[in-house]
């Protein structure tokens, strides 16, 4: 089979933050890109890619895409899990590529074509105080944004998830072990509806603003949160309580009408099918990478269309262009997508991941380019340049750990 794979490597690399790459070449010379980036746990996947299945793809014919999820799915008796599914993910995003490259097609034609123009997206604002968030968020609706995720500090506390003077915040940043953060909701709980209120005074009703919990909430805490930002009239309010408790949900919905969202950190349908089927949440949020690449997203996402939630997938500056690439396509084609968080990348990772998608007045576009449209710049995907980096963890102020 003069089409059959290849070759099939494993890029660990640092442009500016770490990312994990697949690259799949075909005999015939077309390549293939997956990003296998999971934040803080990259030389698992890598190794799980690289031991357990790069030597399974060789040979293999790179169109049966869905046959080759099924064998890296069903093939293994330990399945499911953030490592497994970003590994299978990887290798999905690669076929895709692959088969457009040899159609001539972009991936959202391939996906049934395109259901909308372009991709609504939001960005993150953030400020220790109200005036350095309005700050943020004015620059971004001056860009053309329509929608702001805004994230502000808490008096009494010294860190805040989403607060950073970084830009490029949330990279893994501890080099030597975890950073420790403090966590005490009842400052939080007081101040973030206050702040939110002041946004949206600011900015009029026309702005879609977004808010993250980041998972640390009690479910009477998150519903006391709910209810307190309802007048605010958010577009979502973000993982609540920690995902694993989805019954938990349940008792937030009883108690407010706030939109809510969840699922970055969830790998496959099954993860989503309880909160979905029974309508416990709004929005749907895994990233293409995360959640088994683009032949599993569309399933979760077509069941979520039966159910009336809608798609926005997770797009951190810690998934790598190529998921963001595989993201956007899926959104252009896919009826009940909503919304993409868009980051932002330092300037070192689009050099390095060179793509064809693009921002036009505060939306996103695929671009035309076959496949996913994304290559390498080479020179810039240095192993050296790796190093192993810890996301922080958070302390009750009685010494206890809380979820980060
Ligand atoms: C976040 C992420 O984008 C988001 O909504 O919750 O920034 C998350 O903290 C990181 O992806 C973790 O690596
Ligand atoms: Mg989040």
């Amino acid at each position: 089979m003069n089409d059959a794979i290849e070759r099939v490597e494993v890029l660990v690399s640092s442009p500016a933050r770490n990312y994990v790459t697949l690259r799949v070449t075909t005999r015939d010379g077309l390549v293939g890109l997956g990003d296998a980036t999971v934040n803080g746990r990259e030389l698992a996947v890598a190794a799980y890619l690289r031991e357990h299945v790069a030597p399974l793809l060789i040979g293999r014919d790179p169109g049966r895409i869905e046959d080759t999820w099924q064998y890296l799915y069903r093939g293994v008796y330990w399945r499911r899990g953030p490592i497994t599914m970003a590994a299978i993910g990887a290798v999905d995003l690669a076929l895709w590529d692959i088969l457009g490259k040899r159609t001539g097609q972009p991936l959202y034609a391939l996906l049934g074509g395109r259901v909308r123009d372009r991709l609504a997206t939001y960005r993150h604002a953030f400020g220790w105080d109200v005036p350095a968030l309005l700050e943020q968020v004015d620059a971004h609706r001056e860009a053309g944004f329509t929608h702001v995720r805004v994230q502000s500090g808490v008096p009494g506390l010294d860190t805040v998830y989403g607060v950073s003077k970084d830009p490029t915040y949330e990279p893994a940043a501890g080099r030597t072990g975890p950073p420790e953060e403090v966590w005490e909701p009842e400052g939080y709980l007081r101040t973030m509806p206050e702040v939110i209120a002041k946004v949206r005074a600011h900015v009029g009703d026309e702005v879609g603003l977004l808010h993250d919990a980041h998972h640390r909430l009690t479910p009477i805490q998150a519903a006391r949160l709910g209810k307190a930002l309802e007048d605010v009239h958010l577009y979502w309010l973000e993982d609540v309580t920690p995902a694993e408790d989805q019954e938990a949900l349940r008792l937030v919905r009883q108690h407010t009408t706030t939109p809510l969202a969840i699922g970055e950190v969830f790998n496959t349908a099954w993860d989503c099918q309880y909160l979905i089927e029974n309508r416990l949440i709004d929005f749907i949020r895994l990233a293409v990478v995360h959640g088994g690449g683009v032949s599993h997203l569309r399933k979760i996402f077509a069941l979520a269309e039966l159910h009336g939630v809608r798609a926005a997938p997770h797009g951190p500056s810690d998934v790598s262009p190529i998921s963001l690439a595989a993201s956007i396509h899926l959104g252009i084609a896919t009826h009940n997508f909503a919304i993409q968080e868009y980051m932002g990348y330092p300037d070192l990772v689009h050099e390095a991941f060179p793509h064809e998608w693009y921002v036009d007045q505060g939306h996103l576009h695929p671009g035309e380019a076959a496949g996913l449209g994304v290559t390498l710049e080479d020179a810039l995907h240095r192993r050296d340049d790796y190093q192993a980096a810890h996301l922080p963890v958070a302390r009750r102020r009685d010494g206890s750990m809380t979820d980060w």
